[in-house]
């Protein structure tokens, strides 16, 4: 009895190394075939740093308008292949804080800088070389690979560019410089294959199946954060926040139930418009994005709300997700 048991624990004990070789050569080759990383991208306000990320994602993860400060979060778009996993961040626009709100917005540009396997520095023709200056030292002491990317070429002509490139060429040596059109997906390809070709080797940090970090709601919250900058001018869409209250998925539609809060009585009126009609507006053309992004049938129910300086608040501010990133 002794002597079976013996043998057949050798047995086992055999077979289990053998199981726990085969996993450790498995794994080893997935690392060695596999490349992943976080691609951060960073930049001035308006130089066009969301419609990059959702034109390499192939999504319309970012809302993107023509005013600065669009970006107030950061946001996560994860392109999957089968041997490769780029992990996009994009970030709020560089600025000079005035309020909390954007000094959790400068946080999150400098975490970015130091969480990321290649740094995308996007620049364009438009914005003077030398705005920032202070911000492209730290971006030449990074210890990663940086590409700095200029883009909105559709609108100038070659003579302009080729100065431009020797400019950035002088300024941050230590990069990789390409003109691109993130809006009419000029050179992406290239910048593509530029970052997979300077991606660290390693394993997925995301399930394969998954496209963004965020939920469904954030998108929601986004999408009528999007129609407030479209439809108000001056400081109006720059004191509201968006918090979606209920987000109800029914068999035929999406139930959504959202809060404006602005900063002052004067705006909510504003916000309002004469007889509802601004309000309205806005929710139409949320619903309609809404119905498009989600690809279900929306209700959406907005209300306003005086939220007395939130955008100086810590505690208002954690509560609208600004202090995780
Ligand atoms: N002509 C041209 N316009 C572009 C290009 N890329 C972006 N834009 C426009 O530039 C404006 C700003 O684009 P965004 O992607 O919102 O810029 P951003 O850097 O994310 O801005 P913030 O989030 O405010 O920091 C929008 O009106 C875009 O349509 C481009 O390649 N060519
Ligand atoms: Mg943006």
């Amino acid at each position: 009895m002794v002597a079976w048991n013996s043998m057949l624990s050798n047995i086992y004990f055999i077979r289990l190394e053998i199981v726990r070789q085969h996993v450790r050569f498995r794994q080893s080759a997935g690392i060695m075939g596999h490349k992943s990383g976080f691609v951060n991208i960073i930049g001035n306000p308006n130089v066009g740093k969301s419609t990059l990320m959702n034109a390499m994602v192939g999504e319309k993860l970012s809302i993107i308008t023509s005013k600065m400060q669009t970006t107030r979060h950061r946001i996560k778009g994860i392109v999957n292949g089968e041997d490769f996993q780029i992990v996009y961040s994009d970030t709020p626009g560089i600025l000079k804080p005035v309020y909390k709100l954007q000094e959790s917005m400068l946080k999150t540009v400098d975490t970015a800088l130091s969480d990321a396997d290649v740094l995308l520095y996007v620049t364009d023709m438009v914005e003077s070389i030398d705005k920032n200056i202070e911000y492209l030292d730290k971006l030449k002491m990074a210890e990663v690979p940086v590409m700095i990317l200029i883009n909105k070429i559709d609108l100038t002509d070659q003579p302009a560019l080729i100065k431009l490139v020797e400019q950035w060429k002088v300024l941050v040596p230590n990069s990789e410089i390409i003109p691109i059109s993130a809006k009419e997906k000029f050179n992406l390809e290239y910048v593509f294959a530029r970052i997979l070709a300077n991606l660290p080797e390693g394993l997925p940090y995301f399930p394969k199946d998954e496209l963004t970090d965020r939920n469904e709601r954030f998108f929601a919250q986004e999408i009528i954060r999007e129609k407030i900058l479209l439809f108000y001018d001056k400081e109006v869409p720059y004191s509201v926040e968006i918090e979606v209250e209920s987000f109800k998925d029914e068999e035929k539609l999406l139930r959504i139930a959202a809060v404006i809060h602005v900063s002052r009585e004067t705006q909510k009126g504003i916000i309002i418009g004469h007889r509802g009609e601004a309000l309205k507006r806005v929710g139409t053309a949320a619903r309609i994005d809404m119905e498009e992004f989600f690809s279900k049938k929306v209700f959406l129910e907005l209300f306003v709300k005086v939220t007395k300086e939130w955008r100086d608040k810590e505690i208002q501010l954690r509560n609208f997700g600004y202090e995780q990133q």
